[in-house]
């Protein structure tokens, strides 16, 4: 411990502290802007500076670390008139659109300028304009509005381990672009979002499909169908001022019936089908002597990131189609043939986390009926904004329920929204196709939990399973490495690309770091998550009624030609 004076107040803090961290644990707030913990503490920004007794020039407080004896002062004149002259600056060459900004009252220049109270620019004069890079079908980068702050190159460099994005040039026409200044669509950018996540303005955000949607709604030819992955309702609460981990199933469906969907599904049933499918590969592998260790598929960050740097091990992924892609096959061939309704009628929107399902939707592969089994993505935060846009009151919604025929769901299948979840209801089933038999619910705790990489060897009818978990894709490329090296062997996979899993993925809503630093969102969104498996009576995908009843009437056995034809893709080297 050390001995410190923040603003004349005498504290004993950690000795590993930074100035930054131990005033805010004495409740002192110093403004940030480029800080974002553990991903980018790298001083650029000066907007946290303070004077430090006896130092020469005022020193930023994220990266300066406590010592015996500092005397600091975090309001002393100086301070003041250099963070509002840092912010001045920034805010001279900021396109200041704040209004059809989508990130209008979600933004932390926004907020810092009503914080530092600002209100005059003394320093207008050029600003940069600079042309919008929108040929990603996932991710749309508006550079003007851009503010250095370098957030999206630390994630995308040193968590992700992708690096397509970096700063450029210097001095006034300093830009963050790609290489050669090329699209994101041309650079091997694998659409995770997590830049988006990060970005404090609206640098960075997801291509808008809600036009698409309102419009398909308004069509009275179509069937417009809807399904919401595992991790949407345990995040969309939070873009209606719930707390972190609030668990809103109910309301989102009602909200989603209240839109004027015909139908609202739940993803978790196809995750359900894809155990099915994924657990009679995994055997299959294992009995007669095929690729191992599969390795999962859900995550379309993942599978890019995959092909471009990791093509041998193309043949180690699962043949499955993702959760939400399978689930849109089935209503566009069973559930049609089902319902009598014409295939190319029904239009199949997915709310997901995630802003690499709006790429994956368009691959041409996915596409079992013949057109695209998954008609439009949106994210999230999309669906948080067509409620807002509908004058839907989410927070005083009733509770809506899933619709039937496909509206049965398990924990299994909600659990795949965090990291591990994929592993631990596969392995909930597969133990019991295994021995035959009928257990009472294990819960797989090595597998839970936000370590990078988690491994366990799972004993299940006499066989063991040698597993590991990986999420986020600098974890997943670690992992793959010890697998080529020899170091490690397995025989079942997870990876996921995003840290955490879906519940952090990068369609979610955007907590600023203020929030995001000290809090473990993924942990929390996560623990909403199990608690919503514990509420649920069925937690094995083997025992979902309307999977059972998919393969008596369709499909026949898990692995069979037809299951194939449907639920089932290949991957581009
Ligand atoms: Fe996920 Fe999914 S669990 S990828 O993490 O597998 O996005 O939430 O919808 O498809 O089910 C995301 C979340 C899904 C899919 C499912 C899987
Ligand atoms: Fe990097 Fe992911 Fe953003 Fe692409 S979407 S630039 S891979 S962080």
């Amino acid at each position: 411990m050390v001995n410190i004076t923040i603003d004349g107040k005498k504290l004993q803090v950690e000795k590993d502290m930074t100035i930054l961290e131990a005033a805010r644990q004495a409740n002192i707030k110093i403004p940030t802007l480029c800080f974002l913990k553990d991903i980018n503490e790298i001083g650029a920004c000066r907007m946290c500076v303070v004077e430090i007794k006896g130092a020469r020039a005022l020193q930023a407080a994220c990266v300066y670390p406590v010592a015996e004896g500092l005397e600091i002062y975090t309001q002393s004149p100086n301070v003041r008139e250099a963070r509002k002259v840092t912010l001045e600056l920034i805010l001279s060459n900021h396109d200041k659109k704040c209004l059809t900004c989508v990130r209008n009252r979600n933004c932390e220049l926004q907020t810092l300028s009503e914080e530092l109270n600002i209100n005059e620019l003394r320093f207008e004069g050029e600003s940069t304009d600079m042309p919008l890079d929108n040929f990603s079908p996932s991710i749309v980068r508006d550079p003007n509005k851009c503010i250095l702050c370098r957030r999206c190159v630390s994630v995308c460099r040193n968590v992700q381990t992708v690096s397509v994005i970096s700063a450029a040039e210097r001095g006034f026409k300093s830009v963050i672009s790609c290489a050669f200044d090329k699209s994101l669509a041309d650079v091997p950018c694998t659409m995770c979002g997590q830049c988006i996540s990060v970005c404090p303005v609206g640098a960075l955000k997801e291509r808008d499909d809600t036009g698409r949607v309102w419009e398909a709604l308004a069509d009275p030819e179509l069937h417009v169908v809807v399904q919401t992955a595992p991790a949407v309702r345990v995040a969309i609460g939070e873009e209606f001022g719930l707390p972190i981990g609030s668990r809103v199933t109910g309301k989102m469906v009602s909200a989603l019936s209240r839109l004027g969907f015909a139908k609202v599904f739940d993803t978790d049933t196809a995750a359900d089908l894809t155990i099915m499918e994924e657990g009679t590969e995994l055997l299959n592998r294992i009995r007669n002597g095929g690729k191992l260790p599969v390795i999962t598929s859900c995550s379309p960050g993942w599978i890019k990131f995959c092909e471009h740097n990791y093509p041998e091990f193309l043949d180690n992924l699962s043949s499955c189609k993702s959760p939400h892609e399978m689930f849109g096959a089935v209503l566009k061939t069973y559930y049609a043939e089902k319902t009598g309704i014409d295939p190319a009628k029904i239009f199949v929107v997915s709310i997901m986390p995630c802003t690499a399902k709006k790429f994956e939707a368009q691959r041409p592969e996915l596409s079992a009926a013949g057109f695209a089994d998954v008609d439009v993505v949106l994210t999230t935060r999309e669906l948080a904004k067509m409620i807002k846009e509908a004058g839907i009151d989410f927070n005083s919604l009733e509770d809506g329920q899933f619709d039937d025929p496909m509206g049965e769901a398990t924990g299994a299948g909600v659990i795949f929204g965090a990291t591990g979840g994929v592993m631990e209801a596969a392995l909930r089933t597969v133990a019991e196709i295994v021995s035959g038999k009928s257990f009472d619910l294990v819960e797989y705790a090595a597998v839970r939990g936000i370590e990078g990489i988690k491994e366990a060897t799972i004993e299940i009818g006499g066989m063991k399973v040698r597993a590991a978990v990986a999420n986020g894709l600098g974890n997943a490329r670690k992992l793959l490495d010890s697998i080529k090296a020899g170091e490690a062997q397995y025989d079942f996979v997870e990876i996921m690309a995003c840290p955490g899993g879906c519940v952090n993925g990068g369609g979610q809503p955007i907590q600023p770091s203020s929030v995001r630093s000290w809090t473990d969102l993924r942990a929390e969104r996560a623990k909403a998550i199990y608690r919503e498996d514990e509420s649920l009576t069925i937690r094995k995908s083997h025992e979902n009624p309307i999977v059972q009843e998919m393969y008596e009437k369709y499909f026949g056995e898990p692995g069979s030609h037809k299951a194939h034809k449907v639920l089932h893709t290949h991957y581009v080297r």
